[in-house]
């Protein structure tokens, strides 16, 4: 088994090369789920990621979410993603848990500007990783950092801002466990980083082994 890595997204296209070689005797697909509190941006992150754009009101969606996208990786090699997108069912654990089942890689979505989202995180991956039955490879998502921008110097919001630096410890706080984990910060809006997050997850994945 290949070590735990340090997050960082510097090495992205030498990771794709190294495993390219692997995708090429396999039809790769992909089930990820993407968790975290409600509003945090986990169905615009989708949305975004599967150019449908970005929508400024909030519309909870009932039931399950689900999207597949294709990805050309570095070298032409073509992968399969089943997003899973946890929707309105934050608040329904045993609905949940059947989500989790064989996914082989996991966004944990916050936003930067409500730190209860940050606070939650260890609990969506204890979650998900008791439901997958293994530890699969997560993602550490921080997004709106949008907001944050705005927010910053505005002294009342500053203490529900989470920072860069407490993301990155986080992440390796689950780094720690064992796991292929990053971090990386997104904006929905923007679309900044939305397409790296995706792609970091992964990479995480076919280093952690790839199909199981
Ligand atoms: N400014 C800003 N708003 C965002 C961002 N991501 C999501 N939102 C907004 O936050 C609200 C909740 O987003 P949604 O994707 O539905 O969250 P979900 O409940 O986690 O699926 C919506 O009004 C979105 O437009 C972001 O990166 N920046
Ligand atoms: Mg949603």
């Amino acid at each position: 088994m290949l070590q735990a890595h340090s997050p960082t997204h510097t090495n992205t296209s030498l990771a794709v090369q190294r495993f390219s070689g692997v995708l090429k005797i396999v039809t790769a697909l992909f089930k990820v789920i993407l968790m975290g509190d409600g509003s945090v941006g986990k169905t615009s992150l989708r949305r975004v990621y599967m150019g449908e754009g970005f929508k400024a009101s909030y519309m909870i969606t009932i039931g399950a979410d689900f999207a597949v996208k294709k990805m050309t990786l570095e070298g032409g090699h073509d992968v399969s993603i089943q997003i899973w997108d946890l929707a309105g069912q934050e608040h329904f654990k045993s609905v949940r848990s059947t989500f989790y089942r064989g996914a082989q890689g996991a966004l944990a979505v916050y936003s930067t500007v409500e730190r209860s989202s940050f606070e939650n995180i260890e609990n969506w991956v204890e979650e998900c990783w008791s439901n997958a039955g293994k530890k699969i490879p997560v993602v550490l998502i921080g997004n709106k950092i949008d907001l944050r921008e705005q927010f910053i110097d505005n002294p009342v919001m500053r203490q529900t801002i989470v920072t860069t630096e407490e993301g990155q410890a986080l992440a390796d706080r689950i780094a720690q466990r064992g796991v292929h984990a990053s971090f990386i910060e997104t904006s929905a809006k923007t679309g900044k980083n939305v397409e790296a997050a995706f792609l970091e997850l992964i990479i995480r994945i076919l280093e952690a082994g790839g199909l199981s």
